[in-house]
């Protein structure tokens, strides 16, 4: 498949099932705005509500918690204006291809799915239909736009390997050339942002312990107190990256620094190495806080107002239904749909 019939396009999106971590900015947020600036690619950002809702979601915390990562894309610099901006359960034609994505993907493609592996833990059989199919519903997210590239997060990875596999098979079984084969693009000092807790855990909005992440909207006090609280080791700062091997805490840290400075880890490691912990954590501290306070404040203005966030969306749906009511209809087409 060749991907340059293709207009370059980007998309990703974020659930709403908690408020914005660091970890999701850094990841994802962070890089869906270089990815907008740049200007090489069409740019579509999404809430996708309807994963959110594969584990329980209380309604009422729902609804804030997607109005508020819309506060958080705009707030870090999403524009309305240069991105299309919306919520998943709005554009309908997302869980529609989703339907015939599950009838695409096999059993055992989404069997090996470790993100399942993990959010089910031993309650498997516990858990909904909805967690396991969740994959065959994100690949119809990014393929019902054609979108050629994917800005995501390590922990996304196979979730974007099944996409391309999905977008094969029915391009194989309907001999046709119709779905791309996305470019994931994982790159950047933090592309895993782990637990403040647990350096083998990654950053997560739904950990049970708050004072495993930073979240978007703790104010200064709170973010120093946290990296301050951060489990690390005894020692001191190496000089060079090989010296952060086997220490998963120390790496972390170093990394959200080099991310939130636009430094690569050896630019961080020739000023800092030497240094104790006790000097670097206020030092990331004081960083965090200057790059995080200004978005948190703009996501408190914005939230004054959800009104024009619900109209800035309903727009966002409006514009994306133009890309994927076409690319829909010939699916059913293709797949001998009639009607
Ligand atoms: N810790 C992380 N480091 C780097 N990137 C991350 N992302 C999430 N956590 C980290 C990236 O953020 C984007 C959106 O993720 P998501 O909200 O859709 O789902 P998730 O990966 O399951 O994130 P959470 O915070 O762990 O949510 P919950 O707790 O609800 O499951 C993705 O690009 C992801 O890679």
């Amino acid at each position: 498949m060749n991907n340059t019939q293709f207009t370059p396009r980007v998309f990703s999106g974020i659930q709403p099932s908690g408020g914005l971590t660091l970890g999701n900015y850094l990841g994802a947020i962070k890089r869906f705005v270089d990815m907008q600036n740049q200007g090489d690619f069409q740019t579509v950002y999404c809430m996708v509500d309807l994963h959110a809702i594969t584990v329980w979601q209380d309604p009422a915390a729902l609804r804030r918690n997607t109005r508020e990562l819309a506060a958080g894309f705009i707030a870090s610099g999403i524009s309305p204006e240069k991105s299309i901006l919306i919520n998943q359960s709005a554009v309908p034609e997302h869980a529609q291809l989703g339907w015939i994505f599950s009838c695409v993907a096999r059993m055992g493609w989404m069997s090996r799915m470790t993100q399942f592996k993990d959010k089910a833990g031993k309650n498997a059989e516990a858990s909904s239909l909805g967690l396991f199919a969740y994959p065959a519903l994100m690949a119809a997210d990014i393929l019902v736009y054609h979108a050629t590239h994917v800005p995501v997060g390590e922990d996304q990875k196979q979730h974007l390997e099944l996409t391309r596999d999905i977008a094969a098979k029915f391009n194989h079984d309907y001999g046709v050339d119709f779905f791309p084969e996305v470019e994931p693009v994982i790159e950047g000092a933090a592309t895993r942002v782990m637990s403040l807790r647990d350096g083998s855990k990654k950053m997560s909005k739904s950990d049970p312990s708050d004072a495993s992440r930073i979240n978007m909207t703790d104010d200064a006090d709170t973010i120093a107190k946290k990296i301050r609280k951060a489990k690390t080791d005894p020692d001191a700062l190496p000089s060079e990256a090989e010296g952060l091997k086997d220490r998963p805490e120390a790496r972390n840290l170093v990394n959200i620094y080099a991310a939130l400075n636009e430094q690569t880890v050896e630019q961080v490691l020739a000023e800092v190495g030497g240094q104790q912990f006790g000097t670097f954590k206020p030092a990331l501290a004081e960083l965090a806080v200057s790059k995080l306070s200004p978005i948190s404040t703009e996501m408190a203005r914005l939230m004054d107002d959800v009104g024009e966030i619900d109209k800035l969306l309903a727009n966002g749906a409006l514009q994306a239904r133009e890309i994927t009511a076409p690319i829909l209809k010939k699916t059913y087409e293709i797949v001998g749909m009639v009607g």
